[in-house]
């Protein structure tokens, strides 16, 4: 192969030619960060969540070394159940590509393709971030320095618990990258409502991200990503007491077991969904449920301003 451009999915590229509200989708949570065969089920319902909301979902990933924003039925099907689908961050995307590999798209690289396509929303579920123990493993998720150059508004419950939060926090202030909570003050915790930090700035409505994104756009100052911190309800997190405790215990494990690098979230993903017998996956799939209809709304609120404006 020899062709290595972006391919759109026919939808995506007619949805983007006329200015229709498109709304990006990764991958990694489908082939990594969900068990099988629940992810695949997952993945197709975020995409429908997406629909519902007014907007065409654009999943991206890898399939035999082609990058495509919106994989059809039969590719996501693929990239959720063979073996030996590679999670590609950023750097990884141009060797995956020239050795035809199949492979996965983490926050960092869905955001960049995304940027590239041309579309300006994202949906996940927890950002990737700085790693307990970064002070000596250096373990910082790609997701913040690529989320700093690249022009993306991404919603999110936040980053996941399994991290150094205040840490990933005070990285995104230094990166430039911007943080709202969607309607709080208070950055939320992925499986948990609340990570016990306080936010600067709270948007109540999806017409207001988008007014942010035109402010961003129309500045022409700063071309970063945004951050669109979307809490669950206090109701549907995962139960403190055990979220603390599956999170010590995993920790312990990691340590023990060796585990490093790229394999870190998605081992403590793992033992996540087994340790709580499923809890944390249903609420990991509300999280992002949840974050799609959002994206999706904001998707629309932007179109709509972007067909208002003069031109
Ligand atoms: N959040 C989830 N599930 C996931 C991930 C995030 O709820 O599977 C994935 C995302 O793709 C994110 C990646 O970009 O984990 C971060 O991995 P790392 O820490 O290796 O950068
Ligand atoms: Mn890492």
């Amino acid at each position: 192969m020899t062709n290595f451009h972006i391919r759109l999915g026919a939808e995506v590229a007619d949805a983007l030619r006329d200015g229709r509200p498109v709304v990006a989708l990764e991958s990694t949570i489908v082939s990594h960060g969900l068990p099988r065969p629940d992810n695949l089920r997952v993945a197709r319902q975020i995409e429908r969540a997406v629909r519902e909301a007014g907007a065409i979902p654009a999943t991206i990933g890898m399939v035999g070394g082609e990058l495509v924003v919106g994989l059809d039925d039969a590719q996501l099907t693929r990239l959720a159940m063979v073996d030996g689908v590679s999670k590609l961050s950023v750097r990884d995307l141009a060797v995956a590509a020239a050795t035809g590999a199949d492979g996965a798209t983490t926050v960092a690289a869905t955001s960049a393709v995304a940027a590239a396509a041309g579309i300006g929303v994202f949906a996940t579920g927890g950002l990737g971030g700085v790693h307990r123990e970064a002070a000596q493993t250096f373990d910082e998720s790609a997701d913040l320095v690529t989320l700093a150059r690249t022009p993306i508004a991404v919603v999110c419950a936040g980053v996941k618990s399994i991290l150094d939060v205040g840490a990933t926090l005070e990285r995104l202030e230094t990166l430039g990258v911007g943080v709202v909570g969607y309607r709080t003050r208070r950055f939320p915790g992925f499986y948990l409502t609340d990570a016990g930090f306080d936010l600067d700035w709270s948007v109540d409505s999806p017409e207001q991200v988008a007014d942010v994104l035109a402010a961003r756009e129309q500045q022409g100052v700063h071309g970063g990503g945004l951050i669109v911190a979307n809490p669950l309800p206090t109701d549907e997190q995962l139960d403190p007491a055990l979220h603390d405790r599956t999170l010590a215990e995993g920790l312990a494990r990691l340590a023990r077991e060796g585990v490093t690098g790229k394999a870190v979230t998605p081992f403590l993903l793992a033992h996540f969904h087994s340790a709580t017998e499923g809890a944390s996956l249903a609420v990991n799939v509300r999280i992002i449920l949840r974050n799609a209809d959002l994206a999706a709304r904001i998707a629309v609120a932007a179109a709509a301003l972007r067909a208002d404006a003069p031109a």
